[in-house]
Order: structure tokens, then sequence, then C-alpha cells
């Protein structure tokens, strides 16, 4: 996508909250199960093995933006891949999810952490977004996960309902907790120059975890690192998105970091977080993906609350409050997206 081109698309110019027209609609995990083409590719290939050929990732990428045309592309890859460049083993199973074949447990384990060469063990990422570029007539999202939640997955191996062993060390051993934080946040950030280098046009920051930390666990195991991130691609102007699963909490927390938007969950009402975050960070969210299994009339009546709160606002993306579900509806992502695109802000 041409630079000019790239300033004037309606997801660009709301992170710089300059949108006059519609919002632009995209939807976290766009690309994924719900969608019968990535079926169809996932029953000829293993999940990593999408993510880890640069022409396959390109394709799933650009499924939905030919299907519904999203007003974004989000780069196909996963927040655990900087696991697996950690060397820990990183596998998906069919109805388990992602396994960490050697968790890490604790400080001892920290020793045997190698600092990965990132352009080396992920630089698949970086040729996938390199073929993507060219094809693109929207912008291109990159993305990662947070220190906390990636290292979460590092600690419990699996998915947790409660990342109780993640909390036990966090809450018992602070400063080796602290250590792997570092550590992880050093890789996630040599990984988003990457992604930055190659041409992405912005970045989201998954913080899917953040919402099992008390008010001052979060400023200190994920805040803390959110900042260090952000400050750490200043200089690149690239704008940044931040989501967390807690963000309606946490959004004034959020604004402290000053990235280009927040991203909500479903819990709080948009229009009053409008109030609470300055006027120079865009808001993005937050309909409840349930409400995708609603009809026609239960969908569109949603939406149109939250696009008639948000009119006038010149910072406003939409999207959903999480990860779209993989039994949604087809039908329903048509009916939202459709809505979205003939929404008038007249
Ligand atoms: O086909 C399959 O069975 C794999 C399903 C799948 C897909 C399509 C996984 C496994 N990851 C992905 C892609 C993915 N993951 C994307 C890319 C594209 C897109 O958004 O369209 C992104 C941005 C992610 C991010 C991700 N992975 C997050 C953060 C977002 C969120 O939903 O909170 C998390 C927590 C993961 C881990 C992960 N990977 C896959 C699963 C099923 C999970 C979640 C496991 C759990 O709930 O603990």
């Amino acid at each position: 996508m041409k630079i000019a081109e790239k300033q004037n698309s309606l997801l660009l110019k709301a992170l710089h909250c300059q949108n006059s027209s519609r919002p632009p609609i995209w939807i976290m995990r766009q690309a994924g199960r719900y969608m019968p083409q990535y079926r169809t590719m996932r029953a000829k290939y293993d999940f990593l093995c999408l993510c880890h050929q640069p022409e396959l990732a390109a394709e799933v990428t650009l499924l939905p933006i030919r299907t519904f045309g999203m007003d974004a592309a989000i780069l196909f890859s996963d927040i655990l891949v900087i696991a697996e460049a950690l060397g820990r083993g990183l596998r998906f199973e069919e109805g388990i999810g992602p396994i960490i074949d050697r968790p890490i447990h604790s400080a001892k384990d920290l020793e045997t952490l190698p600092k990965p060469m990132i352009s080396e063990a992920l630089g698949y990422v970086k040729q996938t977004i390199q073929l993507l570029l060219p094809q693109l007539s929207v912008p291109l999202i990159g993305f990662c996960g947070a220190p906390f939640t990636v290292a979460s997955y590092l600690v419990e191996g699996r998915s947790s309902r409660d990342l109780k062993k993640t909390k036990q060390w966090m809450i018992r051993e602070p400063h080796t907790f602290h250590q792997l934080l570092n550590h992880v946040c050093d890789c996630t950030v040599e990984y988003l120059k990457m992604q930055i280098t190659a041409g992405v046009n912005a970045i989201q920051i998954f913080d899917s975890w953040a919402h099992v930390l008390d008010h001052s666990h979060f400023r200190a195991f994920s805040l803390f690192y959110l900042k260090r991130i952000v400050l750490a691609l200043k200089d690149t102007g690239v704008p940044i998105i931040l989501f967390c699963r807690g963000s309606s909490l946490f959004a004034p927390q959020l604004a402290e970091v000053a990235p280009a938007a927040i991203s909500l969950d479903w819990n709080a009402d948009i229009t009053q977080v409008r109030r609470q975050i300055p006027s120079t960070i865009a808001l993005q969210g937050n309909l409840d993906p349930d409400i995708l299994y609603g009809d026609r009339n239960v969908i569109s009546s949603a939406a149109k609350a939250i696009l008639e709160g948000m009119k006038e606002e010149p910072g406003y993306i939409f999207n959903l409050g999480h990860g779209i579900h993989p039994d949604t509806p087809m039908e329903s992502v048509h009916t939202l997206v459709d809505l979205v695109h003939s929404f008038s802000t007249s």
C-alpha cells in the first residue's frame, strides 16, 4: 500500500483521531475458524504450518478482506510464536489449544532461556508481511502478545482458567517473575521492530489475561511492560493499539501509556469511557461477540447503539470486545460489516 493511500485509510485516520466519515471496522480474530475457507485450509495444514509458510499465512490474512471487505487486515500468526522462538516447544492440539512442551516453572528455568535472534527465528513473519503489502488495499495490522500474557502461557504450559501457577510465582517471587517478563519484553520489542521494518501500518498488543490481575499488580506486571514497549517504538511513528481483557476497567491506566488507541472489552459503555480518556487517544470496540449469535435485528440494534453513541468521534474504530467465536454464523459477520459500512455520520 502506498504511503499516501495509507494516510487516507479510515483506520489510520481514526488512529490519528482525524476521521470525519463512518468508522472503520475490523474484527479481532477475523481470519479464523468461523470461515469455511479457513477450515478448508486447516483440513490440509496444521495451524503452525499455516503460520510458518508465508504464502499460506498471507492467503489466510486476505480471506476476511476478500469475503467481507474489512477496513484493515491483521497478520495471520499467533501471539505464542515468541514461545517457539524461545525454544520451549509449541503445539496446537485440536480441542485443547496451545501447548508449550517445556513450560517455565521457576527461576531456575530462566537460566536456560535463550536470547534468540528474532529476525532469524521469526523471519517467516517478516516474509509474510512483505508478501502481503503489495496485495492489500487496506492497512496491515501487526501484533504481539503483551509480556504478561505471553509469560502466563510459558508458565502454565497451556490454557488455564485462573493462571494459578503464574500468580503463585508472581506473588511469591516477584523479583524473578519480573526477570521473566523482562526477557519476554526484550524479545517482543525486537519482534515488533522487525514487523515495523517489514512494513506493518499499525500494531495491536493483546493482553488477553490482564483481567486476572488486581489494580496494583496490573500496574506492576502488565502496564509497566506495555509502557516500555510503547516507548521503545515511539520513534517509529507507527500507531499502537492496546487491548486488554479488563480494558473497560483499566482504560484510564492504559491511557497513561499514551497509545494511539485503546481497544475495549464489552463490559463498559464506550461513550462513558470516551469521557474519561484524552481525546488524543482513539477508542476501539466493543460489541459483545455473543451478539453475533442473534438475528439481524439483534445485531443491528446492538451495533447501532454503539455507532450512534460514537457518531461524532474522529478517533473511533468499530470492533468486537474480544475475538470472534469459531461458531459465529458467517451471515452475522456480513450483516455487521455491511451495517457499519453503510452507517452515515451526516
Ligand atoms: O485453526 C485452529 O485451530 C487455530 C485457531 C487459532 C487461530 C486462527 C489460534 C490458536 N490462533 C489463531 C490466530 C490468531 N491468534 C490471530 C491471527 C489472526 C486474526 O486475528 O484473525 C491472532 C491475532 C491471535 C492472537 C491470540 N492467540 C491471542 C490474543 C487474542 C485473544 O483472543 O485474546 C491469544 C490469547 C492466542 C492464543 C491462542 N492461540 C490459539 C488459541 C485457541 C488461543 C487461545 C487459547 C486460550 O484461550 O487460552
